[in-house]
């Protein structure tokens, strides 16, 4: 008798078990998965040709003429060195890692674009045998937020990056045609585009948002000190809306 209790006790304990977890599953809303936003960036128009710039110092390190890479594009229409970037949103930029670089290599900063993390290291190199003295402005207001001169070759210098935003780089060392881009990110959704112009942010979490496409000017509009002056940058923002684990697709389009 006693035996045949505790079965049945058991027994009802197990369906009172089972039933406890079904409702709580049915109940309790499931967490939204993350989603990514993929997409690519063309050049709409006759694609204006890099115009190439005369080398008046140090030729035998720098050469005597350089193109400027300022708009690349490839034979799909993709333009690559775009900055895509997600505005409004927070999140810890700790997977992005900490440690960046750029090298001054026969007079041409590599690469020419890229995004850094807000508090991350940025290492500056020359690899020349030419002293370089690199000139970090912010976009915003020009204000300088690195000033470095590097006269001996394989020098390395680190450089904390403390404020967000969009820095442009040059040479103050004569070097007129050097020029750069760095975007000191707040939040883990920014990257620039691939050769072909495309570009994907992953581990979005869902919601609608602005998205920003930015691209340096390429046009030559005049001359300062022998330094060439560009057009503004041509920036275009459009809103994206990223569901629950879905993909968001985004086309971006330069034109002249
Ligand atoms: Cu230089």
């Amino acid at each position: 008798m006693m035996r045949h209790l505790s079965v049945t006790i058991f027994i009802c304990g197990v369906i009172a078990v089972f039933s406890f977890t079904q409702n709580t599953t049915a109940n309790e809303p499931r967490p939204q998965s993350d989603g990514t936003i993929t997409g690519k960036v063309t050049f709409s128009g006759a694609v204006p040709k890099n115009t190439p710039w005369k080398i008046t110092k140090n030729m035998k390190v720098c050469g005597h003429v350089k193109t400027l890479d300022r708009l690349l594009v490839d034979k799909s229409g993709g333009v690559a060195n775009t900055f895509i970037i997600l505005k409004g949103v927070s999140g810890s930029t700790a997977g992005m890692g900490n440690n960046f670089s750029i090298d001054q290599i026969e007079c041409h900063y590599k690469p020419h674009v890229q995004v850094v993390p807000l508090n991350g290291t940025l290492t500056v190199t020359n690899s020349d045998d030419v002293l370089h003295n690199i000139h970090g402005y912010y976009f915003a207001d020009h204000s300088t937020a690195f000033n470095i001169a590097q006269p001996i070759q394989n020098q390395h210098t680190p450089i904390p990056l403390k404020q967000p935003g969009f820095i442009e780089l040059q040479c103050d060392a004569g070097h007129t045609w050097m020029s750069a881009y760095i975007y000191v990110a707040d939040n883990p959704y920014a990257v620039v585009t691939n050769t072909d112009g495309s570009f994907t942010i992953s581990n979005v979490p869902p919601g609608t948002y602005t998205l920003q496409c930015w691209h340096e000017g390429w046009n030559i509009t005049g001359e300062q000190n022998d330094r060439p002056i560009f057009s503004k940058p041509q920036i275009i923002e459009q809103s994206v809306t990223v569901t629950d684990g879905g993909t968001a697709q985004v086309q971006f389009q330069l034109h002249n």
